[in-house]
């Protein structure tokens, strides 16, 4: 795995509550008023759950039937976090970007990584594939962005894992890449197991980046 040492050298600044990226207004921040609202994006192979753990995020349930995204599809949420840091609660809205994983839809994925504040990375934890091609998914992010962007690693499905255990890519193999990736970028990355059917740690999945999103810019 290789990055350019360049893309995290970050050019993300706060002034006047405003984060900007390089000279560019984004979006908001108050570390006074603990309010951010980010644009974030989905990542990951085809059919790993991106759309499926977005709706649930939203509280709009789980569907068995795989309809892959065309392009993208655009949701807003607005949620409550409790900062580790300071133990106070933010008020956080995610302008969330759930982008298609198919082959088809690479060269235009690209054109919603703009002004991007967070992004989470997703495998399928019952396909190693999917898991092995997250390098792929992080040299785009970055690529496409420009500058270093904090994401969580989010191993999905697994409610699927009991099943057959020793086809699958196991907690300890997602934990142990977390930290290469965070010795490389020096930077906290991640990581969480969730099951976008049954719901478990979907919430989590998101609080964590926006945790990470407010530990990157403070
Ligand atoms: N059992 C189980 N099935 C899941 C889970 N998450 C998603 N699925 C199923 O996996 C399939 C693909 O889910 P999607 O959310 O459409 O996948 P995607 O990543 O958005 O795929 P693209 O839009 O093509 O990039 C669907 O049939 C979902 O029902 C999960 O946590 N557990
Ligand atoms: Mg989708």
């Amino acid at each position: 795995m290789r990055y350019d040492n360049k893309v995290y050298a970050h050019k993300l600044s706060l002034k006047n509550n405003y984060i900007y990226v390089n000279d560019d207004r984004r979006e908001w921040m108050s570390i006074e008023e603990r309010i951010i609202r980010a644009k974030i994006v989905l990542l990951g192979e085809p059919a790993v759950g991106k759309t499926t753990i977005t709706k649930r995020f939203l509280g709009k349930g789980f569907s068995q039937v795989y309809k892959p995204t065309i392009g993208a599809e655009f949701y807003v949420k607005n949620f409550s976090l409790v900062d580790q840091v300071s133990g106070k609660e933010y008020q956080v809205q995610f302008l969330i970007w759930d982008i298609a994983g198919h082959e088809h839809f690479a060269r235009i994925r690209k054109l919603y990584f703009k002004g991007t504040l967070g992004a989470l990375i997703l495998y399928d934890v019952t396909r190693p594939q999917t898991f092995y091609a997250v390098p792929n998914w992080i040299q785009e992010l970055l690529t496409y962005s420009g500058r270093f962007v904090p994401f969580v690693l989010v191993g999905n499905k697994i409610d699927l894992r009991t099943k057959n255990p020793s086809g699958c890519v196991m907690t300890s193999q997602g934990a142990e890449y977390a930290k290469i990736l965070s010795n490389f970028f020096k930077y906290p990355i991640l990581f969480i197991e969730t099951s976008a059917k049954t719901g478990e740690n979907v919430e989590k999945a998101f609080a964590y980046l926006a945790q990470s999103i407010i530990n990157f810019m403070r």
